[in-house]
């Protein structure tokens, strides 16, 4: 008894943070959206830690512990926060490109939630009073001791480790090195493990950044990008000569087109311009922590967003063949125009790379309504009538709308809309902001069809991304009152609209096509007989697939849905799990490569390297 009483006196700073930080990983674990982090790596994760705080005397290995402890608290309310948000978990990337997130602060101050910060009561409350006792115990351990038990707890820990490693290795072959599926790591392995991997990438990508890019490497990305090449027959050169007027609309999900609440149409505006319209209601949002950025950068570039962070912060070096610079070489005048700050997304540096002559953002414009987190749409898009009136023709203009940002809480500014009982809800107060929106884009389009300007324009408008998060997927159903509450459902609600309007209005109707943001840029390349360089979308008018790559791996098509997080595919139409086939294994395979290559060539430049070549 007195040895026990002994081991708990000399140990008890080791007991109590194995015991703590392994509740906290797994309430964690179950309160990310019901994920929970495997035990027993997480417990190997735990052990190397203490094996390295054993190697210290008692009082450091207390404040060894303690920092851990505090580090990885952090960590775990910093993920918590983020995956509300961006359905993700933080990375060293998104770190860098953090600064970011301060100015969408009201979007995270709403996700903020007490709960969340009782992952710190123990660092606060309860340790200072263990460490203090320790210290005054005074106990010595020898060396011998120490040693015995450092390296019985870094064995025991990193065979563990090693074990959980490969088996996931083994399962998703390119997971670890890429981390396209930063949740599934994190499920598998635990957070604490995580986030060591992403340390270790960060700094060997930063490395491997320096070496020279292997010959065969590069040739297989250049068949790659040629195979990916669409075959133009249908539409092809219906724009040239027109201007091209670009819309992406913050926040507006494909669930309220077409849609009523209380008896009245949500978005009657939008709904009257798709029947106008050549309408995709098959087209998903493919952004991933860039937000608004990534979708900016994909239906630009036709390249995949970054792994992890913003393209728009890790990439604003690079060299890139974007659709500005594409209409360029053709003579025409390019402008942004987004009512809000210009360094905001790092966008005042990413549109001179895109090419853009110009770029109106906040300073172009007379800042005489507020609403949300900065110009009104109807101020945004009245202004941008007089500065469209004034651009010489031929034009690629691209404007990116605010107002209908999430949490959506200025309600009092976006009208009189009644959404009945969803009044006061997050769904209801997105309705009342998308409504709003509607209208103004309505008033912006109409306005463009009295002063001819129409006449001579085609129109792309979608979506950036999705409004409602995850953790109120139940206000989505509920509103929908779909049957099933699946994973898949879900996903198939991850669609934003998209509509290309024609002058003449010879093209319209629905098409089905299973499309995304990749492909805005291959279909206006077709439409406007533009060069197709270095592109890894599709023409949604001559697609060689119906897939949709997700940034995490995940894909869907008519047919089937592969979700990457539970590595499971699902039938489309019945919502039957599948068995993984042999040609759903190679559809597998490609969309990783798809996304190998699109991530080498943000990370080595290599657009620069192909530009270079064919000037040769
Ligand atoms: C800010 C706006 C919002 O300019 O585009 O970006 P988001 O928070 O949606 O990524
Ligand atoms: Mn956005």
């Amino acid at each position: 008894m007195d040895k026990i009483k002994s081991f708990f006196t000399n140990f008890i700073d080791v007991i109590f943070f194995v015991t703590v930080v392994m509740f906290k990983i797994l309430v964690y674990g179950k309160h990310m959206s019901s994920f929970k982090s495997s035990f027993i790596p997480a417990l190997a994760s735990v052990f190397v830690l203490v094996s390295i705080a054993c190697i210290f005397k008692t009082r450091g290995r207390a404040r060894f512990l303690y920092i851990c402890n505090c580090i990885i608290s952090i960590f775990i309310v910093s993920d918590l926060i983020y995956y509300k948000y961006f359905k993700d978990i933080i990375s060293v990337s998104v770190l860098i490109s953090g600064f970011q997130l301060n100015a969408v602060k009201s979007s995270v101050a709403n996700l903020l939630d007490f709960k969340d910060f009782l992952y710190l009561f123990d660092i606060v409350f309860i340790i200072p009073f263990i460490n203090r006792y320790l210290t005054s115990q005074n106990r010595k351990l020898s060396t011998k001791v120490r040693v015995s038990m450092f390296l019985v707890f870094i064995l025991v820990g990193i065979f563990i480790d090693f074990k959980s490693f490969y088996a996931l290795s083994k399962e998703q072959p390119r997971l670890l090195t890429t981390m396209y599926n930063k949740v599934y790591i994190a499920k598998k392995l635990g957070t604490v493990n995580y986030h060591c991997l992403d340390i270790y990438n960060c700094v060997f990508a930063n490395i491997n950044r320096l070496t020279p890019v292997s010959k065969d490497k590069f040739q297989a990305i250049e068949y790659f990008i040629d195979k990916s090449k669409s075959s133009h027959e249908n539409l092809n050169g219906i724009g040239q000569g027109k201007n091209l007027i670009m819309i992406q609309v913050e926040a507006l999900q494909g669930f309220v087109i077409n849609s009523s609440v209380n008896g009245k149409e949500i978005t009657p505006n939008l709904n009257r311009w798709i029947s106008r319209s050549e309408y995709f209601d098959n087209f998903y949002y493919q952004v991933a922590a860039g937000g608004t950025s990534d979708a900016e950068f994909m239906t630009n570039n036709s390249l995949y967003p970054a792994s992890a962070g913003a393209a728009y912060l890790l990439y604003s070096g690079n060299e890139y063949n974007a659709m500005p610079k594409n209409f360029k070489n053709k003579g025409y005048y390019t402008a942004a125009l987004h009512g809000f700050r210009e360094s905001f997304w790092n966008r005042n540096v990413m549109y001179r790379k895109f090419g853009f002559d110009n770029f109106y953002g906040e300073k172009s414009y007379k800042q005489n309504e507020s609403i949300g987190l900065g110009l009104s749409d109807k101020s945004f898009l009245t202004q941008s009538v007089e500065k469209l009136k004034n651009m010489k023709s031929p034009y690629y203009a691209f404007l990116i709308t605010l107002t209908s940002h999430f949490p959506y809480d200025d309600v009092n500014k976006y009208g009189d809309f009644d959404v009945g009982d969803y009044k006061g809800s997050l769904i209801g107060n997105y309705m009342k902001a998308i409504h709003y929106t509607d209208e103004q884009l309505g008033m912006f389009l109409d306005e463009l069809d009295k002063n001819g300007t129409l006449k001579n324009s085609i129109v792309v408008l979608y979506g950036d991304h999705y409004a409602i998060p995850k953790d109120k997927q139940d206000q989505l159903f509920n509103f929908l009152k779909t049957g099933s509450k699946s994973d898949l459902e879900w996903e198939k609600l991850q669609k934003v609209p998209m509509f290309i309007h024609f002058p003449d209005e010879s093209v319209k109707g629905v098409n089905h096509v299973y499309g995304g943001q990749m492909d805005i840029y291959p279909t206006v390349c077709n439409l406007f007989k533009l060069k197709e360089e270095d592109m890894l979308g599709k023409d949604l008018f001559n697609p060689e697939s119906e897939r949709v790559t997700f940034r995490n791996g995940s894909f869907i098509d008519k047919d089937c849905y592969y979700s990457s997080q539970d590595d499971i595919y699902y039938d489309v139409n019945t919502g039957n799990k599948i068995s993984k086939s042999d040609k759903l294994e190679k559809e597998e395979d490609y969309i990783l490569n798809q996304l190998g290559y699109s991530d080498y060539i943000l990370r080595h430049n290599l657009i620069k390297k192909l530009n270079l070549d064919k000037n040769k």
